[in-house]
């Protein structure tokens, strides 16, 4: 007899999107598509036999999440019953006095873990689910620091919101840190994690990270959506992954070398966003658009244009642009000896040249562009 679980985490919901430069009515819809995502995942679970859905944290952001949100979890919850859901509070929706865990009345199929040591579940016979909450948004402490469990046999999960120091992703944050080893070591057939956005499956390892549901920065790649969990009787636990975004993330690399004007620019930008965005739902993606490539200094590459050009061509729902361009430094480009600019740009170029340190010669650097920009009467747009 096997039984099944539908693992998500991070959903974030009531994220202000800021990040991905939504403003409103975009933002509006991407946080209506964050609870859409959880809906379906309710409808998943019960496609599939589910006997509960683990959530391994940052299902809503506290700073953003009210009384609304609130009452569309509990009522969401509710609806799935008889499914149990099991709830792993983690750093952005950490179980504070006042939290929107705190002051709602969950429905009996809801199972909130409320201490920052784990503590067992009875899920069915012979397996138990155990979690912990993450009690304050800075929480260092090691989910699983604490004894050993499964002395008594049978099958014993974890579910926690917790940094695998093995796998962060540089600059990711240290909430709730462990070592992959200790899952295993601990008595664990497997840990039902969140934190990293990204999916990660380690069966080796008995890791899981669904990742976010749906894209929540432009780095966040596809395929996205729950995991299936599937305990066999023999204590074997099997992971399929299920693919359910309706959102999409892309950046489009736009090489502007050569460049003339900032219709060039535009063009070249239009031209990579249509690549990029080939096969997609224009109205449910995000793209990112990265100018690179060595450009004169007098043209102009004003984000804004680019961004607004490249949503009228492509018509995707949100378009940044990102101007990682380096200035073109030949004797053409810098024009005829004896000019104010070419004597600038000769200075600058021989300090940053003999620089001491990296900092100094970036700093020089960014004197050299917006210099070069400022003499040559172009628009300048702080990158
Ligand atoms: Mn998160």
């Amino acid at each position: 007899m096997s039984t099944r679980l539908l693992h998500i985490a991070d959903l974030h919901l009531d994220r202000a999107f800021a990040g991905m430069g939504c403003q409103g009515e975009l933002a509006i819809r991407r946080r209506l598509g964050l609870r859409d995502a959880l809906r379906r995942a309710g409808r998943t679970a019960a496609d599939q036999g589910c006997t509960a859905i683990t959530i391994g944290g940052d299902l809503y952001e506290h700073d953003r999440a009210g009384a609304d949100t609130a009452t569309f979890l509990a009522d969401t919850f509710a609806s799935w019953s008889p499914i149990r859901v099991l709830i792993a509070p983690g750093n952005h929706d950490a179980l504070l006095a006042g939290s929107v865990y705190s002051r709602t009345e969950w429905p009996a199929n809801v199972h909130l873990f409320v201490t920052n040591e784990m503590a067992p579940l009875p899920l069915a016979e012979g397996l138990t689910v155990w979690g912990l909450a993450h009690l304050e948004p800075a929480w260092q402490g090691n989910p699983l620091a604490g004894e050993a469990v499964g002395g008594d046999g049978g099958v014993h999960l974890a579910l926690f919101h917790g940094a695998e120091l093995g796998s962060r992703p540089d600059g990711k944050s240290i909430h709730g840190p462990f070592h992959a080893a200790d899952i295993r070591e601990h008595g664990f057939a497997a840990a039902l994690s969140g934190h990293y956005h990204r999916r990660r499956i380690d069966p080796a390892k008995a890791l899981l990270y669904p990742g976010s549901l749906e894209p929540l920065t432009f780095d966040e790649s596809e395929p996205r959506g729950p995991v299936l969990v599937t305990i066999g009787g023999d204590g074997s636990v099997g992971y399929e992954p299920l693919n359910d975004n309706r959102w999409n993330a892309r950046t489009a690399i736009a090489d502007v070398s050569g460049a003339h004007s900032l219709a060039d620019v535009v063009d070249a930008a239009c031209a990579a966003a249509a690549l990029a965005c080939a096969g997609l739902e224009p109205e449910r993606t995000m793209l990112r658009v990265d100018l690179v490539g060595e450009i004169d200094t007098a043209v102009s590459t004003d984000s804004f244009t680019v961004e607004t050009a490249v949503r009228d061509g492509s018509g995707a729902a949100g378009v940044r642009a990102r101007d990682l361009t380096t200035p073109l430094l030949g004797l053409a480009a810098l024009g005829p000896e004896g000019t104010v600019r070419a004597a600038f740009a000769r200075a600058v170029a021989q300090a940053a040249a003999t620089a001491s340190d990296d900092e100094h010669r970036r700093s020089l650097e960014d004197t050299l562009r917006y210099g070069l920009q400022a003499l040559g009467g172009a628009e300048i747009g702080l990158r």
